[in-house]
């Protein structure tokens, strides 16, 4: 039958994709993520799951070829579900099966997945595929085509896009039309006039030129940024620093750099009280920063932006007078102070999931209002169905002008926010938004509260799987008295916090501690860090104090 001619050219084509002998890889984070060299097969494979999930769902789904924020050598897919999302968690197992079977096994993998996802081979299929600007990528988008094609499927490759642009090209797809139009250049025109639309709404006396440093880490969201300014006719300008032309992909620059490091990306030469922001290799985080008077650096990261970002919704919504409930969603990774001052001082619940947008989105998709931010700098805002279509309609039939105007403010807002996953473009336009019609400078930004002092360290050890964690990956209980010793640690300092976790993006064990002050942050982080390299199994050099 169609089902086993099909098939028979999945198992052609294949050889032509085969798998490094003994190669075993896990759906880690954001799909799978190594060495660009051992991901051929995965990605021809994960075409040809792309398919099964687009019969499946009878929907458009999305393969981006992208490592993020990982080093140039190395690659990665995410797989997008028909309404932007990450790929439902059960599907990830399909995907680490598929990834790991032998040639001659594949068969059976595919046939055992349809059978229990009752997907009808005879549905027809569409995949959209993008990719990153790493030099691996188009070869690796190829293979991509290769599985697609070889299970009779369609697809639309959309070549260089930023993962964002991609979910929302899926869910474009998917809804007809209503999310947008299905292109990028669809995207540059909603978000530019969203943008425009919002801050001509601006009543302050704030000034409207307004100007941003970029760092766009060298990758995708450099290039895609230039071609927006086109659209975006509106007074902002942005410098693009570290656009590609000749540094290297998240090489010493990029959000994850600014972040994890705590500085600036070297050569960005930034004036006092200047606004600069750094994405990272796929454009989809983007941490603020700046330097004051005294040339002291601050970075204004996930939590400051979601906690910015919940402040104006939560006065829009006592301008419309709407009763809506709003909540944040974040990680272990969110400074002790910002949760403190959402949920005590602007009285918002705060939920922690574990780490990965996927668990956040899916948290958030429980509120009427659901703003999720790693302390990464990866979010975005949901709205429930019936609160977008209230805000709608107000902005349409309210009479009380104050209100109507708010309405359109809220709704300009939700045009602009890309609720498919975290945006880096959507984000930065949607924070220079509200720092223009709020009137606030980014120095007023960041005193909205104090972070506690913190640092993020990375272990190698042999296998990172030895460490099992819960409570939100707050806890590690395994191997046997990690823990224990990580909570003696913590007791020695005021204010402190630690915990440990496997990446599920790179080969290590990431340590995160806080504490009063950044000398004790570093200690606390030092010894956890010798606790994990002592009872995990590290290899290589033990942990030196910073
Ligand atoms: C990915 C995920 C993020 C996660 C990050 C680090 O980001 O999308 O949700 O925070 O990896 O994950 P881990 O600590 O498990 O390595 P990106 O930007 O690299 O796709």
């Amino acid at each position: 039958d169609n089902l086993y001619m099909d098939f028979e050219s999945v198992k052609q084509l294949s050889l032509q994709h085969s798998k490094p002998a003994g190669l075993l890889l896990q759906y880690g984070t954001a799909g799978f993520r190594t060495k660009a060299e051992y991901l051929d097969h995965v990605m021809f494979r994960m075409g040809l799951l792309a398919v099964l999930r687009s019969k499946q769902q009878k929907s458009t789904i999305g393969v981006m070829v992208t490592a993020s924020h990982n080093p140039e050598e190395d690659n990665g897919v995410k797989l997008v579900d028909p309404m932007g999302e990450m790929l439902a968690p059960a599907w990830e197992e399909y995907a680490t099966s598929l990834a790991n079977a032998e040639e001659l096994e594949i068969s059976s993998v595919l046939a055992d997945i349809v059978q229990k996802e009752s997907v009808d081979v005879n549905q027809n299929a569409f995949v959209a595929i993008g990719r990153d600007t790493r030099h691996s990528s188009e070869k690796l988008a190829h293979a991509v085509v290769d599985g697609v094609t070889s299970l009779g499927a369609q697809y639309q490759d959309y070549g260089l896009v930023t993962t964002p642009q991609l979910h929302y090209i899926v869910c474009c797809r998917n809804t007809e039309g209503q999310y947008g139009t299905a292109t990028v250049e669809g995207y540059y025109k909603k978000l530019s006039k969203a943008f425009s639309d919002l801050i001509k709404q601006n009543a302050s006396s704030g000034d409207s030129h307004r100007s941003v440093r970029v760092d766009g880490a060298n990758g995708i969201g450099a290039m895609k940024l230039k071609e927006m300014e086109h659209y975006l006719q509106t007074g902002l300008f942005l410098h693009v620093l570290n656009d590609g032309a000749c540094g290297k992909l998240n090489h010493l620059c990029g959000a994850d750099y600014v972040k994890v490091q705590q500085k600036p990306p070297p050569g960005l030469d930034m004036k006092p009280m200047e606004r600069c922001c750094s994405f990272d290799g796929d454009a989809d985080r983007i941490v603020y920063f700046y330097n004051d008077g005294a040339g002291h650096f601050h970075l204004l990261d996930g939590d400051k932006i979601a906690t910015l970002i919940s402040t104006f919704l939560k006065e829009l919504l006592l301008k419309v007078d709407l009763n809506l409930k709003m909540a944040v969603v974040q990680t272990a990774y969110a400074n002790g102070s910002s949760t403190r001052y959402l949920e005590e001082t602007m009285k918002v619940p705060v939920y922690c999931t574990k780490t990965g947008v996927k668990h956040l989105h899916h948290k958030a998709q429980e509120f009427d209002i659901g703003v999720y931010f790693e302390a990464n700098g990866h979010g975005t805002v949901l709205f429930s169905k019936s609160a977008e279509e209230t805000i709608r309609q107000l902005a349409k039939h309210e009479t009380d002008a104050k209100k109507r105007e708010a309405a359109e403010m809220f709704e300009n807002t939700i045009n602009l926010i890309n609720q498919t996953v975290g945006d880096a473009i959507s984000d930065m336009l949607l924070i220079e938004a509200i720092l223009l019609l709020k009137n606030l400078t980014v120095q007023q930004w960041d005193a909205i509260y104090t972070d506690l002092p913190n640092r993020q360290l990375k272990v190698k050890v042999a296998d990172r799987r030895v460490i099992e964690t819960t409570d939100a990956e707050r806890r590690a209980v395994t191997p046997p008295g990690l823990q224990e010793k990580i909570d003696d640690l913590v007791k020695q300092y005021k204010l402190s916090r630690a915990f440990v976790r496997p990446s599920g993006t790179e080969d290590v064990v990431r340590v995160y501690a806080e504490a009063d002050t950044q000398e004790n942050a570093d200690a606390l982080a030092h010894a956890v860090s010798l606790a994990v390299y002592q009872v995990a199994g590290g290899v290589g050099e033990e942990p030196k104090p910073l």
